[in-house]
């Protein structure tokens, strides 16, 4: 049994994003395919998904296709209520699907404004009032949430759930664009950025490149805060330490360079994504212990 997803560029596609982390936090089976957000292609790419036109959508492993994140997330749910993707407590759940709800609905000022981007932590950027008014009532809501779970970090119901999902690319806003929340409210954004997975996403997201960048400021910007700085960089040979890829076990084509040492992929996607955020790949941070710590 295995879900199709279909995504848009992972560094811009907020939606996309909260449809990838419904599968991916909750262990569910999936195979992710690109959708050509930005090169023209979306209308062809999506023509057999018809008749759902944006991304993500989701093809349920007996072919049936679900368009819409919120429909998704129910959909998901209801055929495997063992996961937990909704909190098991009826008020929390209640409170959960609304915050789920008002997320697709509203805040359209901050959404508009500050289009979801994983690479710039702009700084400067000087929101409008509605946008402000946005984050006070995203705030109230988180306020509610925990008031509703009683969890005062963490996760909104004090374990993660439909309801963090459909707010992490909320979270990559207010950090990227150094939007003001309490200081607690800005410890949960950087606590769900921080998310092996999420860090996953982003760098895959960095292995391709916008020139011009979509949405750009012409504001400066300071690196991503999530994430350790590194120097890894890619190589044209090898050798490497390693014969194997750490991803697929097969034999090493592609190479990087870090910390003075090469190490080995099967292919140019699984080193670019190394590249962007080593720290973020448990399996290539436990091939590069078991040498050197050993
Ligand atoms: N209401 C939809 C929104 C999906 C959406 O707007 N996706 C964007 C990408 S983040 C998209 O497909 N944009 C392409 C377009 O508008 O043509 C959902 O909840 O899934």
């Amino acid at each position: 049994m295995t879900y199709d997803l279909f995504i848009g560029d992972r560094l811009f596609s907020s939606w996309s994003m909260r449809g990838w982390l419904m599968l991916e936090k909750f262990d569910l089976p999936y195979r992710s395919h690109m959708i050509g957000l930005y090169s023209g292609t979306m209308a062809e790419d999506m023509s057999a998904l018809a008749p759902a036109r944006l991304v993500p959508a989701l093809r349920l492993p007996d072919g049936m296709v679900v368009g819409e994140s919120l429909a998704m997330a129910e959909t998901l749910a209801e055929r495997h209520p063992e996961t937990g993707l909704w909190p098991t407590d009826p008020a929390a759940r209640a409170t959960a699907r609304w915050l789920c709800a008002e997320m697709v609905a509203g805040f359209t000022a901050l959404r508009g404004e500050c289009p979801m981007q994983l690479k710039h932590c702009w700084q400067g950027f000087d929101p409008s009032p509605e946008t402000l008014a946005d984050l006070n009532r995203i705030e109230t809501l988180w306020a509610h949430a925990r008031a509703v779970s009683g969890a005062e970090s963490g996760p909104l119901f004090g374990y993660y759930s439909l309801a963090d999902v459909f707010y992490t690319p909320v979270a990559a806003r207010i950090i990227g664009y150094g939007l003001p929340v309490s200081d607690a409210n800005r410890a949960y954004c950087v606590e769900l950025l921080a998310d092996t997975p999420v860090r996953q996403w982003r760098a895959m997201g960095l292995t391709l490149t916008y020139d011009p960048f979509p949405y750009a400021l012409d504001l400066p910007s300071l690196p991503w805060p999530i994430g350790e700085p590194s120097d890894a960089r890619p190589v044209e040979d090898g050798p490497s330490v390693n014969a194997k890829c750490p991803y697929s076990g097969k034999p090493v084509t592609h190479f990087l360079e870090l910390d003075g040492q090469r190490w080995g992929f099967c292919n140019a996607f699984c080193r670019d994504k190394t590249v962007a955020d080593p720290g973020a790949w448990p399996k290539f941070t436990a091939m590069v212990s078991a040498v050197n710590d050993s």
